[in-house]
């Protein structure tokens, strides 16, 4: 097959990609390693930033999202005995976040891709990069029993952290930056109507967040250790524990029932750079990691491929390199933000096994001093409902 733009992965970024090309007449095809349906049951990420839910407008991706989403103008910090905390994005920046889930992100594209005649291969095996110095790169894979290959002018590597474009990448040439940390988070989802907003809870018991997706689909996470047993926690003990986390009076209001889905997710912060090398362009979690406390890991997948399509679009209709040649460096000024606020809303919102009384003390402090600064309220609002994409 030939294509110009070869797309390893049908997550959120392969097919975004796939879909803001076609609008610009770009022709791509998407090699997926999972099944259609395995990729459409996934369950991740749950709220977007301003700037993810204009782009999706944009590029006829929110009808279903203004009509199910639940728009937000911030979210809350309950602290142990302290009032609740809003970081207020729609005061601050004049911005609303939305809650919309992934998966529901991810139909909608599949559904905009079919539509289209798009061409996206499931249940691709053995993806391999080759010739991607050249100016003839192709991939491989195993299909059906038999090896294919795609000739194509680039390939964009959206095939997340455990894919295989980020280590097409020579050694001597990408440098790698990581942050483990030394918990995990217990996430369920319940058919529960769930509370007015996104709540984060700091306790001395640990992290706790209760989130949505819609009026009756309710999202809940705890911190948890790293060596933690989903069959050690049964629905009732998580309960318990979630509204142990809360103040007493928010705990009230949580509706609890059966879960439908139950996960464990290690938290880390990991960023590969260059996120381009040759005729390779890496873009979402194939390049970069945040921890989920931020709520940033989707949205830089699609100001990725918002940099990535516009940087494609540019050198196919008007011959312009610009955007090309410096796709990584715009896209890692955006990476690094996003990385900076994660890692920094992670360590203010978790109790951590090292915690000193000093270190208790200074978080204590740092909340402190965000909930009687209107300048610090400013500045976190900003980041967290998205900077604008760079020109
Ligand atoms: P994805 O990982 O979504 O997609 C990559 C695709 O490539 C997958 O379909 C995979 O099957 C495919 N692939 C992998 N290897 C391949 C190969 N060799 N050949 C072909 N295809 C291959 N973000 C948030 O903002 N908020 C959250 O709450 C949140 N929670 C998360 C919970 C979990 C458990 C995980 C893992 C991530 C979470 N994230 C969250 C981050 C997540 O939403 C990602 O940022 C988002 O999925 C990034 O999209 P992609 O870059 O498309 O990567
Ligand atoms: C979610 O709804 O899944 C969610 C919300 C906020 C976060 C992370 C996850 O920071």
């Amino acid at each position: 097959m030939r294509t110009q733009i070869a797309i390893i992965g049908g997550g959120p970024a392969g097919l975004l990609l796939s879909h803001m090309l076609d609008l610009e007449g770009v022709d791509s095809i998407v090699v997926e390693r999972k099944s259609k349906a395995y990729v459409l049951q996934r369950i991740r990420a749950g709220v977007l930033e301003a700037g993810t839910v204009d782009l999706l407008r944009q590029v006829g991706l929110g009808e279903r999202m203004d009509r199910e989403g639940h728009p937000h103008n911030g979210i809350g910090i309950d602290w142990q005995d302290r009032p609740r905390f809003l970081i207020d994005t729609n005061t601050f920046t004049g911005k609303s976040m939305m809650a919309y889930g992934q998966t529901a992100i991810t139909e909608d594209l599949y559904a905009a891709r079919e539509k289209a005649g798009g061409h996206i291969i499931d249940e691709a095996d053995n993806v391999t990069l080759h010739d991607i110095a050249s100016d003839a790169p192709y991939i491989t894979f195993e299909k059906d029993g038999r090896e294919q290959r795609i000739d194509c002018d680039y390939i964009a590597g959206c095939d997340g952290y455990h894919g295989v474009s980020r280590h097409a990448i020579p050694a001597s040439v990408q440098q790698n930056f990581e942050k483990v940390y030394p918990f995990g988070w217990l996430g369920i989802m319940s058919e529960t109507p769930p509370l007015p907003d996104i709540v984060y809870a700091y306790h001395e018991r640990g992290f706790a967040l209760a989130s949505m997706r819609n009026p009756t689909l309710s999202r809940y996470y705890i911190q948890c250790d790293l060596d933690t047993k989903i069959e050690d926690w049964p629905d009732e003990v998580f309960w318990d524990e979630l509204k142990a986390r809360f103040p007493s009076e928010v705990a009230a209001q949580i509706v609890t029932g059966p879960s439908i889905e139950k996960s464990i997710a290690p938290l880390r912060s990991f960023v590969s750079e260059p996120m381009r090398y040759g005729r390779l362009m890496l873009a979402g979690d194939a390049a970069h990691i945040v921890p989920p406390t931020g709520a940033k890991g989707l949205n830089l997948a699609v100001s990725d491929v918002f940099y990535l399509s516009r940087a494609l679009t540019e050198h196919y209709k008007h011959d312009r390199q610009t955007y090309l040649d410096g796709y990584s460096d715009m896209a890692l000024r955006r990476v690094w933000g996003a990385e900076r606020l994660s890692w920094w809303l992670t360590s203010l919102l978790h109790r951590f096994p090292d915690d000193t009384p000093f270190d208790l003390r200074t978080r204590q402090n740092q909340f402190d001093h965000l909930a009687a600064s209107k300048v610090a309220q400013a500045a976190l609002a900003e980041e967290y409902v998205g900077l604008p994409f760079e020109d």
